[in-house]
């Protein structure tokens, strides 16, 4: 069979995205190109998981007193192995980490960006075969150039990434990323071991018929959350409801069917932790970035999240994403 249909790489189409500024030094370009190569060496482990002795517990708890799988670890390693043995990046914050790594050494220090992921999300279901991910986020660096990356490049405010993004490991894997140009989302081709651009100008439906929300909670969460659920349940002459409740546990499948769908994600506060239990700089920093380029909203139930000024590298917040107009819908019943 012919196919017609000429296939873009992950690196053709970052460097034919880079040619359009000439002063581009091509960091940017190398950095999405590191990631995607953890992100084939952590598909092939992920697809693997339940042949090698590589699932199941490390043993060890990570720095918010969570249990680490042995996944999170490889691919805590390989993300942090290949950005720092590349040339554009200066230090890496994960959330497996107690700290920021700074790579201080003389070509690091001279890159220009910082990075920041989350190297296994939804790692619970791991060993179970559902879907899981991994998310990044990309700033450009406020300290000096030339001198080691210092932890004011990683607390800064969402609205500053110059990219974000995510891999999800499902029935096939994407990468998915965004810069302010738009977001663009690529399947990996396994015959060739390509990233190929199969998602371009990925927006995100106005809305949808999709909530995601964890109703194990819903007695923990306040009054006016419980309300908006409610209303996702109901059917109004104008609110298209009642809506499709689907959550998976895996908060980059989660999105990811939003984004394309159209739906809201939610991970409210809890009376036994009003934070809520996801990561502003790991999980909702990226996202809010890349739904909110695609056309939606984001917000910690009060204020926009890539306005929030972090205070520290793991702290947590409230999350609410996903289709515009169901995002002001819920805005109006708070
Ligand atoms: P993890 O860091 O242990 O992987 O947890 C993050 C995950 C998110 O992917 C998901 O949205 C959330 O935890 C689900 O949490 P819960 O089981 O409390 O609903």
């Amino acid at each position: 069979m012919l196919i017609n249909r000429k296939i873009q790489t992950l690196d053709e189409f970052t460097i034919q995205q880079m040619r359009d500024f000439p002063n581009a030094t091509g960091e940017l370009s190398g950095l999405l190109r590191d990631i995607g190569l953890a992100a084939k060496r952590v598909h092939v482990e992920v697809n693997k998981a339940g042949l090698v002795d590589i699932l199941g517990d490390a043993g060890t708890m990570n720095v918010q007193g969570e249990e680490v799988k042995k996944l999170d670890i490889y691919a805590n390693n390989q993300f942090m192995g290949v950005l720092r043995h590349g040339v554009s990046c200066a230090g890496i914050g994960s959330e497996e980490l107690d700290d920021i790594v700074v790579f201080d050494d003389e070509i690091s220090n001279k890159s220009k960006y910082v990075c920041l992921f989350d190297p296994l999300d939804g790692s619970s279901n791991i060993d179970v075969n559902v879907s899981i991910g991994t998310i990044f986020s990309v700033f450009r660096r406020v300290s000096e150039l030339g001198k080691p990356a210092t932890k004011e490049d990683f607390l800064q405010q969402g609205i500053k990434q110059v990219a974000a993004g995510y891999v999800i490991y499902g029935s096939s894997t994407m990468l998915v990323y965004a810069t302010r140009r738009g977001v663009n989302g690529f399947t990996l081709d396994q015959s060739v071991g390509e990233f190929t651009l199969s998602h371009p100008d990925i927006k995100c439906p106005d809305t949808g018929k999709i909530y995601s929300v964890n109703h194990g909670n819903f007695f923990q969460y306040n009054e006016k959350v419980q309300n908006y659920i409610h209303e996702c349940q109901r059917k109004t002459k104008d609110n298209g409801g009642p809506y499709t409740q689907r959550y998976i546990g895996s908060m980059v499948a989660d999105v990811h069917r939003n984004l394309i769908k159209g739906g809201i994600f939610m991970y409210p506060g809890t009376t036994d932790k009003p934070k809520g239990k996801l990561r502003l700089l790991y999980e909702c920093n990226p996202f809010a970035f890349i739904v909110e380029i695609a056309g939606g909203k984001a917000t910690n139930g009060k204020e926009r999240i890539l306005e929030v000024q972090p205070t520290e590298i793991h702290q947590r917040t409230p999350f609410f994403v996903g289709s515009k107009l169901m995002m002001e819908q819920y805005e109006q019943t708070q």
